[in-house]
């Protein structure tokens, strides 16, 4: 059992939550929009990375529309507290939400770093596996979170190599397409690079609040750190790949990105 469950919350506590939660759904509704009114301002070949985008900000929607309705309807206000009713809050579904989210995310990165198909095809099978792996280790520790501390700390520690691959894939590949990067794009793609870093790493420390934090201030806490993470690391991350691939599409002379240049230049 998540330790949402077992604390109690004062209406502040309770609201603060409620409201970050809508936050996250409606900043993946927002994000939807733009990647498909900019579906055709990037050449074809990079198009599928909005395409991408777009089916992450459709599943992070429905996930984050549910885990706001089941905190809304988990606890309920009684002598002026909010303790838990009928119903569970789990954060379970969100793992299970990133099964599909990460692997697509990385791979939108795939599609703007110009591999060969070979190199791209390897990569992308270590996006997902790694990726794949990090998740299901963490989704397991995640139900020791109340009963196993230990437990929750191993789980977490074997996530956490796979994660350390994955800082170090994008790392990397990053830095070897720089060189290949039209100048425009640089600075997008070294910024990217610290969305992986920086917050990507807001999810473990989240994971790993019932051992350091277990009061209704982490719970709070908690759910801030994931939904931050949720809009940089979906919503914002897609935007920046869509300016990427902009850049891409204008320095390879694609007519439509290079009218919306010309436009911006002419203002
Ligand atoms: C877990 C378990 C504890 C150790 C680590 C974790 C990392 C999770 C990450 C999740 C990223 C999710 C994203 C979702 C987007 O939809 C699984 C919490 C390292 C990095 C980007």
């Amino acid at each position: 059992m998540n330790l949402e469950n077992l604390l109690s919350y004062s209406p502040v506590q309770w609201q603060l939550v409620a409201h970050i939660l809508v936050l996250g759904f409606a900043a993946q509704a927002a994000g939807l929009v733009y990647f498909l009114t900019t579906l055709r301002d990037v050449a074809p070949r990079y198009r599928i990375a909005s395409v991408l985008g777009s089916i992450v900000m459709v599943s992070a929607f429905l996930l984050l529309l549910a885990q706001s309705m089941s905190w809304q309807n988990t606890f309920v206000l009684e002598n002026g507290t909010f303790v838990r009713g009928a119903g569970i809050f789990s954060n379970g579904f969100r793992y299970l939400n990133w099964l599909i989210d990460v692997p697509l995310l990385l791979l939108q990165l795939v599609i703007v770093l110009g591999l060969a198909a070979a190199a791209a095809r390897r990569l992308g099978i270590l996006f997902v596996g790694s990726g794949a792996a990090m998740i299901v280790l963490g989704y397991i520790g995640q139900f020791y979170e109340t009963s196993n501390i230990a437990a929750l700390w191993i789980w977490g520690a074997i996530s956490t190599i796979f994660y350390i691959v994955l800082l170090y894939l994008t790392w990397t590949h990053i830095g070897k397409a720089l060189p290949r990067m039209p100048e425009s794009a640089a600075p997008m793609m070294k910024a990217i690079r610290w969305v992986f870093v920086v917050f990507w790493t807001f999810y473990p420390i989240a994971y790993i609040i019932p051992a350091i934090l277990p009061t209704a201030e982490g719970v709070v806490a908690r759910q801030y750190l994931f939904t931050t993470a949720d809009i940089v690391a979906k919503v914002i991350y897609g935007v920046m790949i869509t300016k990427v691939a902009m850049d891409l599409s204008k320095a390879e002379g694609y007519a439509p990105a290079l009218a919306e240049a010309s436009k911006t230049s002419a203002e």
